[in-house]
């Protein structure tokens, strides 16, 4: 990626008009059962079935009945538009970036549609069910496959590559992530301490780092996002 590009960090609510819930909000995963539960290493260790069902419950989900929405489309619609110039970096596990054409894209928690083997670190695709006894696609061996997905207290992926996006980009764009999570939440502070990025909040409602944006716009993602990718190209064009 070349220095000056437009980096979009993508959270939750972006997939919310696409049927998948979010997680804090009201009717979010969070409302259902315990984030220690289900994203800890430490819940997978005490509960692995647990885990599993949780997973295998949004993967099911995902393939069944989710489609990519209008704001995945616009985002997808602005790489097309400026090639090599547009970095998602998404917190979600879903796929409806890929779907809706995003190809510059960074799932720092990982994947729901792949699994990772914890003796042979293999990452497979999985789109099925998972349970203890699913073998790894490449060892072969039983009980050691988990979803790729990052836990709490575990290390997002691909982080040198998305603070160096961060450092040298023109315009920061958070959507639809209520900036509760690090380092994610904290990417538009480093985006300030870096440089003179345009920095915008697309959101549904003020997140925690409201007041760090230069810009807010508030509005479901679907109508929000396709409105400002179509104002970010007619005001290049003008
Ligand atoms: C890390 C994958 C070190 C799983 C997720 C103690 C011990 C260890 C760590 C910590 C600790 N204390 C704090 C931490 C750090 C911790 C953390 O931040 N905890 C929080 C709870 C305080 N973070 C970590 O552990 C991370 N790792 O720190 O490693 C490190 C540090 C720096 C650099 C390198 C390494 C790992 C965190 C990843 C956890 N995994 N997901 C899964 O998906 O099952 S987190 C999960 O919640 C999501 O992935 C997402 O990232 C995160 C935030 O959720 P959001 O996407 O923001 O969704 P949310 O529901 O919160 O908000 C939705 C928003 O959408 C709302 O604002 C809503 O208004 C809006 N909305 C709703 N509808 C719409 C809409 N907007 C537009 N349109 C709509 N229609």
């Amino acid at each position: 990626m070349q220095n000056g590009v437009i980096v979009v960090l993508t959270g939750a609510g972006i997939s919310k008009e696409s049927g998948l819930a979010t997680f804090r909000d009201a009717d979010g995963e969070w409302a259902r059962v315990e984030l220690e539960d289900v994203a800890t290493p430490e819940g997978y260790r005490r509960n692995p079935d647990l885990v599993h069902a949780f997973y295998n419950a949004r993967r099911k989900k995902l393939q069944e009945a989710a489609l990519p929405n209008a704001a995945h489309l616009a985002l997808a619609r602005l790489e097309q538009e400026w090639p090599d110039q547009v970095l998602v970096v998404t917190q979600n596990i879903d796929d409806l970036h890929e779907r809706a054409g995003s190809r510059n894209l960074i799932h720092m928690h990982g994947e729901l549609l792949k699994g990772r083997c914890d003796l042979c670190g293999t990452i497979s695709p999985w789109a099925g069910e998972m349970t203890r006894a699913s073998r790894c696609p490449s060892c072969q061996h039983p009980g050691r496959l988990r979803p790729h997905v990052v836990w709490f207290g575990e290390m997002p992926l691909d982080m040198p590559r998305i603070y160096r996006a961060l450092e040298t980009c023109r315009l920061f764009i958070a959507i639809g992530t209520s900036g509760n999570v690090y380092p994610a939440a904290g990417f538009v502070t480093h985006v300030q301490s870096c440089g003179h990025a345009r920095t915008v909040e697309l959101n549904l409602e003020p997140s925690l780092g409201a007041t760090l944006f230069q810009q807010t716009v508030y509005g479901p993602a679907s109508q929000v996002v396709p409105d400002f990718v179509a104002r970010l190209l007619a005001e290049a064009s003008s």
